[in-house]
């Protein structure tokens, strides 16, 4: 059932006990809303811990001042997810999915779970709809938004929108980026731990993915895949080929970018990202989702060139010529 924010507000206030779950593969949206809404419950004298399915990588445990994510077991009574479109991205936790008591979240093509859910889809990141909420609190009286939480949604603002760079940015992500400066926010050190600094092993996958770049439709899509036996050739890590679909996206001419890694269980992980073509929808082809210029969805295919050709193939029926 859809919440206006008042109703959330009584929600929040007259419940306790909260387990706040993240989205798998997690980025710096989904956790920098957990931790900023942790952040807000625990000045309301509420307990909450907030777990993520996937180990969180060094880069984000440093952002998010050293929480790790870890689940310990301890008891709760009202889950809550942040920036989760679909309980699949749930991983480990999915058999709670039917469990879950609200659900905050800023994706177009999601699915409808949760008793309650609280969604603003025009929001370039769910950190604002935490920041929305925050000010809501704040103007009833009973919170101050804090430097570490400004912080924490600044992180999922400038993570969801590229360093402000996406065509997700509207005139009220900068002013909700504004309001979070003027709370002290180290705006510049996060921006380069987010778009700046890569480890050396980084830089390494890059160098693989530049010079093995391939493209198709006449340079409209372009596509770099890394096997497990190249990423082991390389000896990178998950955390180094992360965001490697940065790499073909950058190509002047092209309008639809991919990756295709290979996955410890053999599966297919895919990144798309676009300049006008809805990726989404070439996504949720393949049982996957996010939003129109960045989407990713997992395929089971017998090789991997198996798997960019089916992407490809998908792809060709969404690009408009
Ligand atoms: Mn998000």
């Amino acid at each position: 059932m859809k919440i206006t924010i008042n109703k959330l507000f009584k929600l929040l206030c007259d419940n306790d006990n909260y387990l706040i779950l993240t989205h798998r593969h997690p980025d710096c949206d989904t956790l920098g809303s957990a931790m900023a809404l942790s952040n807000l419950l625990r000045s309301l004298g509420k307990t909450v811990y907030a777990v993520c399915p996937d180990k969180i990588t060094e880069k984000q445990k440093r952002l998010m001042d050293g929480y790790g994510f870890e689940d310990t077991g301890a008891p709760y009574e009202h889950i809550i997810t942040v920036d989760v479109a679909s309980v699949k991205l749930l991983g480990k936790y999915e058999d709670l999915a039917n469990d879950i008591f609200i659900k905050i979240d800023h994706h177009l093509n999601r699915e409808d779970f949760g008793r309650y859910s609280y969604v603003e889809d025009d929001y370039a990141s769910c950190a604002e709809i935490i920041l929305d909420i925050c000010e809501y609190f704040e103007k009833a009286g009973k919170y101050t938004l804090t430097k570490d939480a400004a912080s924490y949604i600044y992180c999922g603002i400038s993570s969801d929108t590229g360093g402000f760079i996406y065509s997700n940015t509207k005139p009220e992500t900068h002013i909700r980026a504004a309001r979070l400066l003027s709370c002290g926010v180290p705006a510049s050190y996060i921006d380069e731990e987010l778009h700046i600094i890569k480890t050396p092993d980084r830089i390494k996958a890059e160098g693989y993915a530049l010079s093995n770049m391939q493209y198709d439709l006449n340079g409209k899509i372009a596509s770099v895949s890394i096997s497990m036996k190249t990423r082991n050739e390389l000896s990178v890590t998950e955390e180094d080929i992360a965001d490697i679909v940065d790499i073909p996206r950058s190509v002047d001419g092209v309008d639809t970018a991919f990756s295709v890694k290979e996955e410890v269980d053999g599966s297919f992980r895919v990144s798309l990202r676009s300049g006008i073509t809805d990726v989404a929808a070439i996504a949720s082809a393949f049982g996957g989702g996010g939003h129109m210029r960045a989407a990713g969805c997992t395929l089971y295919a017998g090789s991997i060139d198996e798997a960019r050709e089916a992407i490809v193939k998908e792809c060709k029926k969404h690009i408009k010529s």
